[in-house]
């Protein structure tokens, strides 16, 4: 089958209602991991695509935030159906920019995204404020209020997923946006584009622009105009967006990276603890924030996990990502690539044992022969103080490491700078509470992994990131409390 994009040879900056030329007319190479080969090119953006689209943005807003809500719902719920319609194709598309296995774009990555606008389209119908009677002197109420333009600026490994994460809110509650995904991923908000248009979004409610984050990001977050930023994206870019939004005073936030602890305890049930460890561990090649690349063993269960553990991660499929059987795909630039396999090195330096992987993949096929795979990886005996156990990898690489009892256990898993996620494998409820609540993390799943339900607040703490996204707190984010109190 071939998709629109993948016969596009370039695509454009939306802006207002117009698909349009960058105003540099430089574009950049768009390359399928898979192949090592670019297949279409991105708009090389920069600051005069920012104020164009800044401009479309503030200019569509007083009409949008003055839309009911109904109507403005209806609009999401038609963006989501007409998604639906194309979800195969988009899966493919994402799956050829990303490198990930089209099984997993098309089960997990589409639905998700159309999930999210569906679920603020709906919020929104339900939204409530609350009245507080001061005695019998006053009663005061909050209204909220949207902000006007606001950026969303989001990363390669779970593209649409995550672009439609800030969209679909920030639409909902009354804002206009700007959004800017990843130079590496592109396409598939190119085609959210396309869809926007052909519903019916008003002109410049929605604008996507592309470019280099370096280049195009920083007039976009500093723009006087751009009343709030949620990026998603490394820590390093994250805090220097803060450097730059801070000062103007702008709402943030701000999604970071995780080193997720994978907490195993002797009375786990090992069976579902091994099967979930390895999907935490390795899905999306390991590309996910919430991937638990740290796993940590009761000592009396640490051989038998460990073995178990590895036998399972030498038969995970690595394939073609266009190959529906393909379980793990290719890693989403030559750059990570080359980063991951850095840290491979490290971790042999450091005085690690690779018991599995370790290396790059063997050839996958004629298709990928110049691609960039990389085997599941399992690395043993390496300090919680090393680099290998402090920095985020971001890729197919897990350690694995004893404790002896619950206090190490904790002491251990908070021992990152980062805390976004945990897992806890337990058949203690005591304990599956205990721990839980002593854990440094936005987010402790207890004898599961990545279970997400759009109500509760997502965000990490530490150098997790800032800010909490996810219902409300999303609708509060993208929307400005005014007390109003009356005299009774
Ligand atoms: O992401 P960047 P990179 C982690 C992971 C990875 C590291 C770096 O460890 O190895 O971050 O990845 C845009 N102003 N995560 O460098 O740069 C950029 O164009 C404004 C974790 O690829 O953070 C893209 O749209 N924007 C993470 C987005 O920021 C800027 C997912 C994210 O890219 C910018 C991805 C700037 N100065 C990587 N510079 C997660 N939390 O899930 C870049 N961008």
């Amino acid at each position: 089958m071939t998709t629109r994009t993948e016969t596009a040879t370039r695509i454009l900056q939306y802006i207002g209602d117009d698909f349009v030329p960058p105003s540099s007319n430089a574009y950049i190479d768009d390359v399928d991991p898979a192949t090592g080969h670019a297949y279409a090119q991105v708009p090389d953006g920069d600051a005069n695509d920012v104020d164009r689209a800044v401009a479309a943005a503030k200019k569509a807003f007083p009409a949008w935030s003055a839309t009911p809500a109904a109507e403005r719902s209806r609009l999401l719920m038609a963006i989501a159906d007409a998604m639906e319609q194309e979800i195969d194709a988009l899966a493919r598309i994402e799956s050829i920019d990303s490198g990930k296995p089209i099984a997993l774009a098309r089960a997990m990555d589409i639905p998700r995204a159309i999930a999210n606008f569906r679920f603020f389209a709906t919020a929104i119908l339900h939204t409530k404020s609350e009245l507080h009677a001061t005695d019998t002197e006053a009663l005061n109420y909050t209204l909220r209020r949207p902000l006007g333009v606001v950026a969303g600026i989001s990363p390669w490994n779970l593209p649409l997923y995550l672009l439609t994460w800030k969209i679909a809110p920030a639409l909902a509650a009354g804002n206009t946006v700007v959004a800017k995904p990843s130079e590496i991923t592109p396409m598939s908000a190119f085609e959210l584009a396309r869809i926007a248009k052909a519903v019916g979004l008003p002109a410049g409610v929605l604008n996507i622009i592309h470019g280099r984050g370096p280049q195009i990001g920083p007039s976009l977050t500093g723009h006087p105009d751009v009343k709030a930023i949620s990026f998603t994206g490394g820590t390093a870019t994250g805090t220097s967006i803060a450097a730059i939004a801070a000062p103007k005073l702008k709402k943030l936030s701000l999604e970071l990276g995780g080193k997720n602890p994978n907490v195993v305890f002797a009375d786990a049930d090992l069976d579902d603890a091994v099967k979930t460890g390895l999907r935490a561990a390795f899905r999306n090649q390991g590309q996910i924030c919430l991937c638990g690349s740290r796993i940590l063993v009761e000592q009396s269960a640490y051989d038998e996990f460990v073995e178990r553990f590895v036998a399972g991660a030498v038969t995970l499929r690595q394939g073609d990502p266009l190959d529906t059987a393909t379980e793990q795909g290719a890693i989403v630039s030559k750059q990570h690539f080359d980063k991951i396999m850095s840290y491979l090195s490290l971790a042999k330096e450091e005085g690690g044992t690779i018991l599995c992987g370790g290396g790059a993949a063997p050839k996958i096929n004629e298709r990928c022969k110049d691609g960039w795979f990389i085997q599941p990886t399992v690395i043993v005996d390496l300090p919680m103080s090393c680099r290998t156990n402090q920095e985020e990898i971001f890729g197919p690489v897990v350690t694995i490491a004893p404790f002896k009892d619950e206090d190490e256990a904790v002491q251990l898993a908070n021992d990152t700078p980062y805390g976004l996620s945990a897992t806890l494998w337990t058949q203690s409820l005591n304990r599956a509470h205990r721990v839980a609540d002593r854990i440094d993390a936005g987010t402790v799943w207890v004898n599961c992994w990545m279970f997400r339900d759009l109500r509760v607040p997502f965000g990490g703490m530490k150098a997790s990131g800032v800010g909490r996204e996810g219902g409300d707190d999303a609708l509060h984010f993208f929307t400005e409390p005014k007390n109003v109190c009356v005299k009774t």
